[in-house]
């Protein structure tokens, strides 16, 4: 008998990493039997975490979806794609034409981000909707870190990237890559990496109102108050003006706004901070001088800096750091990576003050940024009565579950089940989903091809990587892009290959290319196409020859002034947008906040992704995750000790958990994981439910946003912790 099972190489699409797995799969059951590190890639070098496995799990789990279903009543039912996609169409378009095409909203989570074909499609599904009422995951996530790149730089989505492998000195604040393996940072292995990092000499400084998993493995570890990172950042850059430590290198040349921002950073001195931040003046200037002194250094902030009340303010002045110390655009610094599937000549093709607020929600007013509106105003613009074309009548959501993810989740789920029609195209029936009149599931990640085109943009190595399909798809199935191609085309009268050849049209007039029409239409020959017109003129076929990956290199420094679109051509350090908000800053400082109350912020476990992935048994199983970290002077003080349940209240509502007492926590600060709290009528996820932990956003508050940004507060809500009564 010949051995059925082969060892199929690509990358694993469940996080940023995009580590390269080498899936040992058996042909004749169609089961996967080992999924392991392949060594053989050269940038993840044979890593991969515990998640990974769970591509077994969620290949192989029956209560995956594979057929489409339709609401009758309280249940679902099979039907035939042909009469999901009549109906689905016929619904939109009716509602469309009944009311508005801003009528429809759409809203797309996270795992798009890691799907070549949900990436070129949705947005072209978007545009077919012809609405301006897009949401997605962005607002409860980088949306700040957009803002400040989109004034800073020009272009939302140039983010400067740590240059990790070769920094010396590295300030981490509101990220725990040990755990989440890093964001707009694509790096697998960190742990790894910063681990070198300090085995060079190197020094590792975190940030954070947790001693997190990150936190303790650094050379330092100061705690900060929720929320107040913007305060601390300030007094660096107050402490670098007034030590003449500003060194901008070679960007001093194509650099506006140094006078401004030691003006508007002059009142922001340690001593001024120190009572809002927790942190030490002596520690701030200490930090200031390493900052100043480092060879390399880069500055880095994620989930925690953006989530908050000043994440815009907070993510700007992470930039200002890297660039008042010469770390900009620096080997070793913070550098900006070149994709394979980007255009060859990268100078911008439009400059200019990027646009900002050009529509506003209904019912708040909360600006547009990049075509999207905050996710935290979803709920009022379906709730809140209004005139025909005013108010949200139907919802698309594309791989994403907001009702689990996004703020005062209890008020979302009212809010979709008063909707006129709903579709979500997922692969479970969720908290979301099944709340959908219709669920379209998509092929399953190991039955599609992929390419990891958004966070090439965010490699701390320039790399390209095919990763091939390793099971057929399922008889009678669709892949996500196929959906999204069938949908944008039956709402506008047309076919799925007119989509498709609108958009390869595009891409063939802007590369002066042809497609290679020996590939199918989708995204297999998009991508070909990007791949040859890209800087390093590749090929879909050379990429296919290295089931490995292609190592394009390190970071280049010294690419900015060629890719920078501000209206000036120079980097934009006090932009007018971002600086109008430290009066806002200014003000909050006057009136810090009450010492007294807690704050909750959330983290991150190895063994899930976000709500998801808490079906697969193997990674599910064990103690329960959804546990409220708090430090033993507050449990004492609230007669919580450890294990005990407590009621956690917010403006918005309550959840009752275990406490988990650690001095690992801040004095004031709370922590419980978000993702959690599975189940409800109609939902399938039997595995997730036996244990599904509390919804942290049932206390996260739909009111409260960075009002620039107009991103959710996930990080610093005001609760109130006290003990349960016993059950
Ligand atoms: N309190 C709090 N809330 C948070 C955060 C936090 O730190 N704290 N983090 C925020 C962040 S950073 C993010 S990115 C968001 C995520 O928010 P979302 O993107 O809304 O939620 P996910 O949990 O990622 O859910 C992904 C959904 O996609 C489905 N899915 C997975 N893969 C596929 C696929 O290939 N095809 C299809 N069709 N469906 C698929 C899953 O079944 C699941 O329903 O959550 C945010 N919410
Ligand atoms: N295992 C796993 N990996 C993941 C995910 C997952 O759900 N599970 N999600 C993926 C996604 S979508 C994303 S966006 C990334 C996010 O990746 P990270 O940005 O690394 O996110 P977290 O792990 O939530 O770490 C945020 C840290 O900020 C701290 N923090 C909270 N509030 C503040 C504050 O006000 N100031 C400061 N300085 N710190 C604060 C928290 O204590 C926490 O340690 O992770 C990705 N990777
Ligand atoms: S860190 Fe884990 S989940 Fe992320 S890509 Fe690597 S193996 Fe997959
Ligand atoms: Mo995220």
């Amino acid at each position: 008998m010949p051995d059925p099972s082969e060892i199929v190489h690509r990358t694993c699409p469940l996080c940023e990493a995009h580590c390269g797995i080498a899936i040992e799969v058996d042909r004749d059951s169609g089961t996967v039997l080992t999924v392991r590190g392949d060594e053989q890639d050269s940038f993840s070098r044979g890593y991969l975490c515990p998640k990974a496995y769970g591509l077994k799990g969620l290949h192989e789990d029956p209560e995956r979806l594979r057929r489409p279903l339709r609401r009758r009543g309280t249940d679902f039912e099979e039907i035939s794609w042909e009469e999901a996609f009549a109906e689905a169409a016929d619904r939109l378009r009716e509602i469309r034409e009944r009311h508005a095409a801003d009528a429809i909203a759409t809203y797309l989570g996270n795992p798009n981000a890691h799907d070549l074909g949900a990436i070129l499609y949705g947005a072209t599904f978007q545009k077919a909707l012809g609405t301006r009422w897009r949401f997605s995951a962005t607002s409860v996530d980088q949306l700040p870190k957009m803002v400040a790149s989109s004034q800073l730089f020009g272009a939302p989505g140039r983010f400067a990237v740590p240059d990790v492998d070769r920094t010396d000195y590295f300030l981490v604040l509101g990220a725990n890559p040990v755990v989440s393996n890093g964001s707009l940072m694509t790096a697998p292995d960190m742990p790894g990496r910063l681990r070198a990092l300090r085995e060079r000499g190197g020094h590792l400084v975190v940030v954070d109102p947790r001693r997190s998993e990150t936190a303790a493995i650094a050379d330092r570890h100061l705690f900060i108050r929720p929320g107040t990172d913007a305060f601390f950042l300030f007094s660096l850059v107050q402490v670098l003006f007034a030590e003449d430590g500003i060194s901008l290198g070679p960007l001093e040349e194509r650099t506006d706004g140094v006078d401004e921002l030691r003006a508007l950073a002059r009142d922001f001195t340690p001593e001024a901070t120190a009572a809002a931040t927790g942190i030490a003046p002596d520690a701030v200037r200490e930090i200031a001088r390493e900052l100043a002194a480092a060879e390399r250094a880069a500055v880095y902030g994620r989930i925690g800096t953006c989530t908050q009340r000043f994440g815009t303010l907070a993510s700007w002045l992470v930039d200002v750091l890297n660039a008042l110390t010469g770390n900009l655009d620096s080997e070793g610094g913070v550098c900006f990576p070149r994709g394979a599937a980007t255009p060859a000549d990268d100078t911008p093709r439009k400059t200019g003050t990027f646009p900002f607020g050009r529509w506003r929600s209904r019912v708040r007013g909360l600006p547009e940024f990049a075509g999207e509106l905050p996710v935290a105003c979803l709920a009022e613009e379906i709730d809140t009565p209004g005139a025909d074309g005013e108010r949200v009548r139907a919802l698309v959501t594309v791989s994403g579950n907001p009702v689990l993810s996004t703020p005062n989740g209890a008020r979302l789920a009212r809010a979709l089940g008063r909707l006129e029609f709903m579709v979500s195209i997922d692969l479970y029936l969720n908290e979301t989903s099944r709340l959908a009149d219709l669920v379209l599931p998509s092929t399953g990640h190991l039955e599609h091809s992929n390419y990891d085109l958004v966070f090439d943009g965010v490699s701390v190595r320039n790399k390209a990587h095919w990763s091939p399909q390793v099971f057929a798809p399922a008889p009678d199935s669709r892949h996500q892009w196929e959906i999204l191609a069938e949908l944008a085309g039956r709402v506008n009268g047309a076919s799925a290959d007119d989509i498709h050849d609108l958009m390869i049209g595009g891409i063939a007039r802007a590369t002066g290319l042809e497609p290679d029409t020996a590939r199918e239409r989708g995204p297999e020959q998009i991508l070909d196409l990007m791949l040859r017109g890209g800087p390093y003129r590749l090929s879909l076929e050379k990429l296919e020859a290295e089931p490995h990956g292609i190592d394009l290199g390190p970071l280049e420094p010294g690419r900015l002034p060629r890719i920078l679109a501000t209206a000036s051509g120079r980097v934009e350090l006090a932009p007018a947008l971002i600086t109008a908000d430290v009066p806002r800053l200014r003000a909050a400082l006057a009136g810090a906040s009450d010492p007294e109350g807690l704050v909750l912020i959330g983290r991150r476990n190895v063994r899930s992704n976000n709500s998801w992935m808490h079906n697969v048994r193997a990674l599910h199983k064990g103690r329960d995750r959804c546990v409220l970290m708090i430090h033993p002077e507050d449990a004492a003080r609230l007669d919580l000790v450890d294990g005990a349940r407590a009621n956690v209240t917010s403006r918005v509502g309550e959840v009752t958990v275990p406490v988990s007492v650690t001095a690992r926590m801040m004095p004031g600060v709370v922590s419980l994981p978000h993702g959690h709290g599975q189940g409800g009528a109609g939902a399938r996820q039997s595995e997730a439910a036996r244990v599904p932990g509390v919804n942290s956003n049932l206390l996260s508050d739909e009111a409260d946003l960075d009002a620039l940004s107009g991103n959710a507060v996930l990080n610093g809500i005001p609760v109130r912790v006290v003990p349960a009564a016993p059950v």
